[in-house]
């Protein structure tokens, strides 16, 4: 007898083929707590997986009695509530590691690009401006320049790896100092903010960073400072962004994440020291096809170990 499963978001190539004989699944688009959209099913769903950014909250699990995975896509996830989670027993699991080296170079692809103004040549090129105006501007070089990196996960260090091929000068800030470590670490993000001419935050989004890259850090950046943000958009105080950019009291920023996606302050659009990626980090074909594996993998294992292999760590010890 298959048990029921909703599939949330958008289902990646090959994931119906491999749950279809095992599942009964309703695919939704939408995720919500209205007891008519699960149309009777809400107690018998023992499995979620979502591929979407929909809120997973207490709320909705509370009325999915029968509920003992959610096998989420990403290694963020913030927009499910795990500690409640955890406490109902229900297990969540997400796909660290396969991304780092994707995500780790759209930070860096991020760096040169506002540092270069790669975006602003290009066009420049393409306008007929070289032949009529002669060379670009000069720019700023980033290698060994300051770099501060908030936030210092499996991300985060694999950042730090790759500057050091750029003879960076690399220092960290999390809530604690990490083991074996040789960056500097600052225990104060306006300190570090005041000490480094690039700011890149990898850190998870949700409450705990909710706004951390505050107007005080940004000052403190400054105007040769340049933001990076691949992490969430929650974690930047984005109105606080666009103003110190526009006024020029922050030098730039790349940004593939932003608070309200997909809708980016329009502000944004008209500023040349800024590059925006659409939220690509990991958006490359091998690596979204390792993170699917993952969540797939999560879930077999689940349900045929009582393990899944990369629960989040709320939930390692269900
Ligand atoms: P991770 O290994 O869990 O690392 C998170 C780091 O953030 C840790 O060093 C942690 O150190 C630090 N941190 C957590 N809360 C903090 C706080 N309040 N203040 C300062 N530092 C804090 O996670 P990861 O695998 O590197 O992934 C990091 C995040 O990147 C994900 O959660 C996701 O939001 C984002 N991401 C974005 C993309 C994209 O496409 N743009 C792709 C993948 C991931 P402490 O606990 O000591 O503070
Ligand atoms: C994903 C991400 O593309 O892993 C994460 O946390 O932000 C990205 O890699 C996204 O979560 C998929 O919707």
């Amino acid at each position: 007898m298959k048990q029921e499963l909703l599939f949330y978001g958008s289902p990646k190539p090959g994931m119906m083929d491999l749950l279809n004989p095992k599942f009964n699944i309703t695919n939704a688009k939408v995720i919500s707590d209205d007891a008519t959209y699960w149309q009777g099913k809400a107690t018998e769903v023992v499995a979620i997986v979502m591929t979407g950014h929909g809120n997973l909250t207490d709320d909705l699990m509370a009325k999915l009695p029968a509920l003992k995975i959610i096998s989420s896509f990403g290694v963020g996830y913030d927009s499910i509530d795990a500690v409640s989670a955890a406490k109902r027993g229900v297990v969540v699991s997400h796909t660290p590691n396969v991304l780092n080296a994707d995500v780790s170079n759209t930070a860096i692809m991020l760096m040169l690009a506002v540092s270069r103004s790669l975006v602003v040549d290009d066009a420049y090129l393409r306008a007929g401006r070289w032949l009529k105006d002669g060379a670009a501007p000069l720019r700023q070089s980033m290698d060994g320049r300051k770099v501060g990196i908030v936030g210092l996960g499996r991300i985060g260090l694999e950042i730090g790896r790759k500057l050091e091929s750029f003879d960076m000068d690399i220092s960290y800030h999390t809530r604690s100092k990490k083991n074996g470590v040789a960056y500097r670490y600052y225990q104060n993000l306006i300190e570090m903010a005041k000490d480094v001419d690039f700011m890149v935050v990898i850190t998870p989004g949700g409450a705990a960073t909710d706004k951390l890259i505050s107007r005080d850090v940004m000052n403190a950046l400054g105007k040769n400072g340049t933001l990076i943000n691949i992490a969430r958009g929650t974690v930047v105080d984005e109105a606080e962004m666009v103003k110190a950019l526009q006024e020029g009291r922050l030098g730039g920023a790349g940004l593939d994440v932003y608070e309200a996606e997909p809708k980016v302050p329009e502000a944004l659009f008209a500023l040349d020291n800024v590059v925006l990626l659409p939220h690509v980090g990991s958006a490359t074909i091998g690596t979204r096809q390792a993170m699917s594996d993952l969540v797939i993998e999560n879930l077999f294992s689940f349900f045929d170990t009582g393990k899944a292999v990369a629960p989040v760590p709320e939930c390692a010890n269900l």
